[in-house]
């Protein structure tokens, strides 16, 4: 890693200084790099792994809730539920960052062997930067991916960043961020080739991977939470449904709820030792085409006509 590093191409950062290129997306460094790069070389997957894959702010805050809540709903009472009281992101290790915690790799490794099946992980990182040892039809390993409309995608990170960065980085013009969104410069980034990476894939292989659109969740949840708990192995009972047990998992996990939980409102969720947010800044506005309200008209068609260039022939089209 030491010797790869100095020599990827930089470019300016968005929370941190730098953002580096490394296999075609771009990363910050160190702790996030770091991560990656182990993750390619050492993750040993377990066939009953799943994850929850997403470029930043395409809402996985909100898929953690609702995937740890399925798949735990047997488990815990809904007015003592852990989500209440440790939140999204502490009941769902962000893999990219937890797997390489120091240079100590023996512990990363044990502290990843340490957790119980099935483990459930968030990542960032490209579908082409995991290990065959997870993709390959025979791994078992299973992929949730949340994909969202770019205009909210590139606001919702406009304005994260802006609360997020450190004091050292200098603040980023509504224009300078979407230049660089735009040129493909953004966390994980280019956003288009993170899509399409996960999207090809997931209809090469549509039982190793879902492919789900924020906006189809808030349009229709009651569907999508049920497909959500089909594909990870827990679907819903006939007297679960009679009962309203989607319902109450949607209601639990919904923006209004989980928004307003002391434990969301208060104190910083700390990622890395270089990373720590605060945790009110992962729960904005949790709206659809809240772009209309940033983006000029002209900005608004730059980054539709990308969209049409990029996804040209592959099938996808973006919710709006
Ligand atoms: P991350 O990549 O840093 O983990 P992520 O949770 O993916 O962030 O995205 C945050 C977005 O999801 C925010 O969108 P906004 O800026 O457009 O508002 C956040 O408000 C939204 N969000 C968080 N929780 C929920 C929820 N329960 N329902 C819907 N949207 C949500």
């Amino acid at each position: 890693m030491r010797d790869i590093i100095p020599t990827l191409p930089k470019e300016r950062g968005w929370m941190f200084e730098h953002l580096l290129q490394y296999n075609g997306f771009w990363f910050t460094p160190t702790s996030i790099l770091d991560g990656v790069i182990f993750l390619q070389h050492h993750f040993k997957p377990r066939p009953t792994d799943i994850f929850l894959a997403t470029s930043p702010k395409t809402g996985s805050t909100w898929f953690k809730a609702l995937i740890f809540a399925t798949m735990n709903r047997t488990n815990f009472e809904l007015s003592n539920h852990p989500l209440l009281t440790t939140g999204p992101h502490g009941l769902f290790p962000f893999l990219d960052t937890y797997i390489f915690q120091n240079d100590h790799y023996q512990d990363s490794i044990s502290s990843l062997k340490s957790l119980p099946s099935p483990r459930l992980f968030s990542t960032h990182v490209p579908y082409s930067m995991f290990p065959d040892s997870a993709t390959d039809a025979s791994s078992g390993c299973r992929f949730v991916y949340i994909c969202r409309n770019p205009k909210d995608v590139f606001v919702s990170m406009w304005f994260f960043v802006n609360k997020s960065r450190t004091k050292e980085v200098s603040p980023m013009s509504l224009e300078e961020a979407f230049e660089l969104f735009c040129r493909g410069v953004s966390p994980y980034g280019p956003y288009w080739d993170h899509v399409l990476g996960y999207w090809k894939a997931s209809l090469e292989s549509p039982n190793k991977i879902l492919f789900l659109k924020y906006e189809d969740m808030k349009n229709d949840p009651v569907v999508h939470v049920r497909r959500l708990a089909e594909f990870i192995g827990k679907p819903f009972s006939a007297e679960e449904e009679r009962n309203g047990a989607v319902e109450e998992i949607i209601r639990l996990c919904s923006f209004e709820n989980l928004s307003n939980l002391e434990i969301n409102k208060n104190g910083a969720e700390r990622f890395s030792p270089e990373i720590a947010v605060d945790k009110s800044n992962f729960f904005r506005k949790g709206q659809v085409g809240d772009w209309k309200n940033y983006l000029t008209e002209e900005m608004a068609k730059r980054i539709d006509q990308i969209s049409d260039d990029k996804l040209y022939g592959s099938g996808l089209k973006f919710g709006t």
